[in-house]
């Protein structure tokens, strides 16, 4: 079976690490192998560059932009394209849908200027299937502030997020990849809506 490359997108506490747990064990039971990792982060290099990110002093916004990539352009050569090279599935929490949400929504940083990074960075490698699981910011933040201190960007504002979503919504209208899934459902029904679309991934890859 073909490695696949898999993307889970969203504002801050719709769920992304609940259902990567859900997602591990559906490919455990299916006897697929998988990596699952992160962004920012999923190398050494991306690890620290996340650390001063979300932790650090002061970063500019454009400087934001290129930590995202330079973090992006590590993982891509070091774990997500070797992985799928060997036929395993890459399971990533969030990839350049975010830097497209974040910087170009959040931070408004110009499209166009995400869009020849991008080029740059992954030219038309892009994912199989992205989960945008999606739910209104105020639904988000009060899940995700049950979990503690916020970071140097969840402390934005709750417009800086209405932005976000909205351009993760946006981009999903642009793609046959995405799948937008209703993250203010019960986690049960949100995890049948993924288990369908799992299946259907699965059924393109023995093809
Ligand atoms: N960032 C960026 O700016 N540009 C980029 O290019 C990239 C990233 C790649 C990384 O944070 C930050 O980097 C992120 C964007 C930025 N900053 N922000 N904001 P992250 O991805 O590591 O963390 P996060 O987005 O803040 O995720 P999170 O807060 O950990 O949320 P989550 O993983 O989506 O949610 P969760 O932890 O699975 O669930 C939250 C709670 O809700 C938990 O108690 C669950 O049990 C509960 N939950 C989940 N689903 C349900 C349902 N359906 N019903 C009821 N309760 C639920």
């Amino acid at each position: 079976m073909a490695g696949k490359f898999i993307t889970i997108e969203g504002i801050e506490g719709v769920g992304k690490t609940t259902n990567i747990e859900f997602i591990k064990s559906w490919l455990t039971q299916q006897n697929i192998e998988f990596i699952t990792t992160r962004e920012p982060g999923g190398t050494e290099l991306g690890e620290q560059l996340r650390e001063l990110l979300l932790h650090g002093g002061d970063v500019c916004s454009s400087a934001e932009l290129l930590m995202m990539f330079a973090s992006r352009a590590q993982h891509l050569e070091q774990v997500i394209k070797p992985a799928i090279a060997q036929n395993k599935w890459v399971i990533c929490d969030r990839f350049t849908d975010s830097t497209y949400a974040y910087q170009g929504g959040g931070r408004q940083l110009q499209t166009h200027v995400i869009s020849q990074l991008e080029q740059l960075v992954h030219g038309d490698f892009q994912p199989d299937l992205t989960l945008l699981l999606d739910a209104p910011v105020e639904i988000g933040r009060a899940r995700a502030a049950k979990r503690g201190a916020a970071d140097r960007i969840e402390a934005e504002d709750l417009s800086f997020f209405n932005r976000v979503r909205d351009m993760f919504l946006n981009r999903a209208k642009q793609a046959v990849r995405f799948s937008v899934i209703d993250a203010t459902q019960s986690l049960d029904s949100v995890q049948a809506d993924i288990q369908t679309r799992l299946n259907q991934l699965k059924t393109e890859a023995a093809q």
